[in-house]
């Protein structure tokens, strides 16, 4: 516990720079390669070799904080209103407890790096404030909200500084993505007045970027057009190019919902995927196999198409849209990073 943060991240800048310029070549978004990865992947491990390197090289440049020097990296941040279900589709995700429940959960940006291994044992570390500790599942809640309180204090206000989880765990998507704050007008005691325009502040820092994906989440009983998430997100992503929609709690109103998803009012353009997250205190299992039956048998929900269904839907789907953004986005990164390091050794000069 407690372990200081070594030389590991700076150390390993020049092999950054050589697997992100390695995979470019092999890579690029207009290989044929990569097309055919992009479109065929029906399987998420047969990915996970392939993107693997490139997704980790993006992961230390996050580490080496290029994304300071204005360079953006491509990110799938989760947005949504407060209680949408945010925490806990990144719980169904990774298979592990994050803090969840009622009122303001998630205070700080939650990095949360999840990485397939062949080891059945979990490892999980989190790190803060340039140092790394050691947990695992059944400490994780406990230590998030341990690490928040030391980033945010211990009442109810947020803080723009991120905690890093990795996830090194078999049968995980491979996947990056940043948990966010929820969105909420008006504050609770603890909380400053100008709490709503801190959350958006920091909600538009993520989602701003050309980069990043924006995944929605909306509770299926929200009516979508009023919900402040897509308003936030319809405004740097008009054309919802670059957002999914995950649609929550879909036990608690299965009613309407296949016409909501399919009428499309709000212009989701990378598709829906309707999940029913675990509560309480059941295990992963029990909750996957309680959403499976649910999206079998109700008489509303089992007529939504199965390809916008179900926790493993949504995993595939994110990291095949993660695996193109990387491939589009990553001939752009190299060379910017090129770029600033010929100006700033040309100032050197
Ligand atoms: N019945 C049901 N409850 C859910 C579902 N998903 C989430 N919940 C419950 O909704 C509440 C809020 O969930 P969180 O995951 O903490 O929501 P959040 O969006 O991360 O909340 P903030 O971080 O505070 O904005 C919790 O009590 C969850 O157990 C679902 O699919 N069905
Ligand atoms: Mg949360």
């Amino acid at each position: 516990m407690g372990e200081k943060r070594t030389q590991t991240d700076s150390g390993s800048s020049s092999s950054s720079l050589s697997i992100l310029q390695d995979d470019q070549e092999g890579f690029s978004p207009t290989s044929s390669k990569a097309l055919v990865l992009v479109q065929n992947a029906p399987i998420v491990s047969s990915y996970n070799e392939r993107i693997r390197p490139m997704l980790d090289a993006i992961d230390k440049l996050r580490n080496l904080l290029v994304m300071d020097e204005g360079i953006q990296l491509p990110t799938i941040v989760v947005v949504g209103d407060q209680s949408s279900g945010k925490s806990s589709v990144l719980e169904s995700l990774a298979g592990i407890s994050l803090p969840r429940g009622q009122g303001i959960c998630t205070r700080v940006p939650l990095i949360m790096r999840l990485q397939h291994h062949s080891d059945p044992e979990p490892e999980l570390s989190l790190e803060y404030n340039g140092r790394v500790e050691h947990t695992d599942e059944d400490n994780i809640s406990e230590d998030i909200m341990n690490a928040t309180n030391l980033i945010a204090g211990d009442s109810k206000g947020i803080s723009d500084t991120p905690l890093t989880l990795m996830v090194k765990k078999n049968g995980v998507p491979d996947l990056t993505m940043v948990d966010l704050p929820g969105i909420t007008r008006v504050p609770v005691r603890g909380q400053p007045e100008n709490i709503y325009d801190q959350i958006k502040d920091i909600i538009m820092k993520y989602i701003k970027p050309e980069e990043s994906i924006i995944l929605n989440v909306l509770s299926a009983s929200a009516d979508f057009s009023t919900c402040e998430s897509i308003s936030m997100s319809q405004s740097v992503d008009k054309t919802g190019e670059r957002t999914l929609a995950v649609v929550t709690k879909v036990d608690m109103a299965p009613e309407g919902l296949l016409e909501k998803v399919t009428a499309d009012d709000v212009h989701i353009g990378l598709g829906y995927v309707c999940v029913r997250n675990r509560v309480r205190d059941e295990t992963y299992e029990e909750a996957r196999a309680i959403a499976d039956r649910l999206f079998e048998t109700d008489p509303f929900l089992s007529k939504i198409d199965k390809s916008m269904v179900g926790i493993q839907v949504l995993a595939d789907k994110l990291v095949q849209i993660q695996a193109a953004s990387i491939a589009r986005n990553l001939p752009d990164i190299v060379k910017k990073i090129n770029d600033k390091l010929n100006s700033y050794l040309s100032e050197l000069n």
